[in-house]
């Protein structure tokens, strides 16, 4: 069966499910086709926190009410490293910004009852999604569901499909350039349900990174580095409450409420971006055309700013029929990809003990802490990356 729309979306994750309901708001129909169960997307635990442009973009689409009451507002996060006192930096002194502490689970919650609410066209459960003619003026997509084969026409697809996804898969080599990175290292972390600390702390330890983070005033979400060799069952919670309140250093980690882990996982980490993030009238949003170690929480981020962006240009084309917008999207979003994939890598480089790393490495990390700690111009720059640099399109509701 062939059924026609005016875009259609691979993937049905926040970036899919974000630019499905942005467009719907602006009368612009679309059709989401997922490869995994609705439930599925639902119990996937990943990022936990939204620069100050996302948490407005979400509000501007009318998706922020649960953001705003269960969402924690923090002011700046905390450095702890060689022993000493955790360093707070304060992002609001220093560039009058704010970052939120609201999980991903809770984004997707948000953005399913969003379409649930509007009746937008969500395929769930589609296999073999390829996409067909991505130069031409009908490009489309074929998939299997239920073991029947079908076909989606439509004026532009947009691959929200995440690293493993169909859409890059369509653009040609001769096309496609690829920049990427892997660490040597992955983030095992727990959730559980104990009060997390007030603030997030990012740690360097001679035995590797920690961050402490947190969904909710009963919800605790912790990291520490592992060997990418490890697995799950290598880390009792025992052990992995050892590995980071040791890390996080005695002033912190004393006030680290333990408690049984209700979720433990390891992840790899990787750099990774893909040019151009448009091939005809394919597009790619969100981890489909990019990677970033989840250290400087640019993950989820990205993908926010990059339908932000990529919806605009939709709305524009639609409404007015001015495609400026579309014609600079792979250049805009990449400029901002490129910005937060180096602070990403800097910060992960910053923060992490790498293998064979030597003393002179470890005081050397520990020398550009102490520079951030005493320079309050490090300290602004730093503060202006965490939480965002400005939109190229600023945010209107
Ligand atoms: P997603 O990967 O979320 O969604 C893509 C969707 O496309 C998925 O639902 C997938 O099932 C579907 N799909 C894939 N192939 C398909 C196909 N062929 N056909 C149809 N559908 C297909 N970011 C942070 O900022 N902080 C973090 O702490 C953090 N932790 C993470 C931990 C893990 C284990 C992972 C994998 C990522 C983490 N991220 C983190 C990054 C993450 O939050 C992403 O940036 C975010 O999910 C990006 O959203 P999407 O671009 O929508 O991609
Ligand atoms: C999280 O809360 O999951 C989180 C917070 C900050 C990061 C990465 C992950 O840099």
């Amino acid at each position: 069966m062939t059924i026609t729309t005016n875009v259609v979306i691979i993937g049905a994750g926040p970036a899919g499910s974000l630019l499905s309901h942005i467009l719907h708001r602006a009368g612009i129909e679309s059709v989401v086709v997922e490869r995994s169960s609705r439930s599925h997307v639902l119990e996937r635990i990943r990022a936990g926190v939204l620069e100050w442009g996302s948490v407005e973009v979400l509000r501007a689409a009318g998706v922020g009410d649960r953001m705003d009451e269960e969402g924690h507002v923090h002011d700046g996060a905390s450095l702890v490293w060689a022993g000493g006192e955790p360093l707070f930096l304060d992002i609001n002194k220093n560039v009058g910004s704010h970052f939120m502490s609201y999980g991903q689970t809770r984004i997707q919650e948000d953005l399913y009852d969003a379409a649930d609410a509007n009746g937008t066209s969500f395929v769930f459960e589609a296999a073999d999604v390829e996409v067909h003619d991505a130069t031409s003026d009908r490009p489309s997509i074929t998939f299997r569901k239920n073991g029947e084969l079908e076909r989606i026409e439509a004026d532009y697809v947009i691959g929200c499909d995440g690293y493993h996804g169909a859409a890059r898969q369509a653009i040609p080599d001769t096309v496609l350039r690829t920049f990427e990175k892997e660490y040597p290292f992955g983030w095992l972390g727990i959730m559980s349900e104990t009060p997390p600390l007030p603030d997030l702390v990012y740690a360097n330890h001679e035995q590797g990174f920690a961050l402490a983070s947190q969904r909710n005033p009963m919800l605790s979400r912790y990291y520490v580095q592992c060997p990418l060799t490890d697995n799950v069952e290598d880390w009792s919670d025992d052990r992995f409450w050892s590995a980071l309140t040791t890390r996080l250093g005695s002033t912190l980690g004393d006030r680290v409420v333990t408690g049984p882990s209700i979720e433990k996982s390891i992840a790899p980490l990787r750099s990774f971006v893909a040019e151009p993030m448009r091939y005809g009238n394919l597009f790619l949003a969100g981890d489909a055309a990019h990677i970033v170690p989840p250290t400087g929480a640019k993950g989820l981020n990205l993908a926010i700013s990059d339908v932000h962006y990529l919806s605009r240009g939709l709305i524009d084309h639609y409404g007015s029929g001015d495609d400026g917008t579309l014609e600079r999207y792979s250049d805009m979003a990449l400029r901002r990809v490129w910005s937060s994939v180096m602070f990403s890598w800097s910060l992960t480089n910053l923060m992490h003990r790498f293998p064979g790393q030597t003393a002179f490495d470890q005081r050397a990390q520990e020398t550009e802490l102490d520079y951030l700690a005493s320079s309050t111009h490090a300290q602004a720059s730093f503060a202006e990356q965490y939480s965002g640099i400005p939109f190229e399109i600023p945010v209107t509701c």
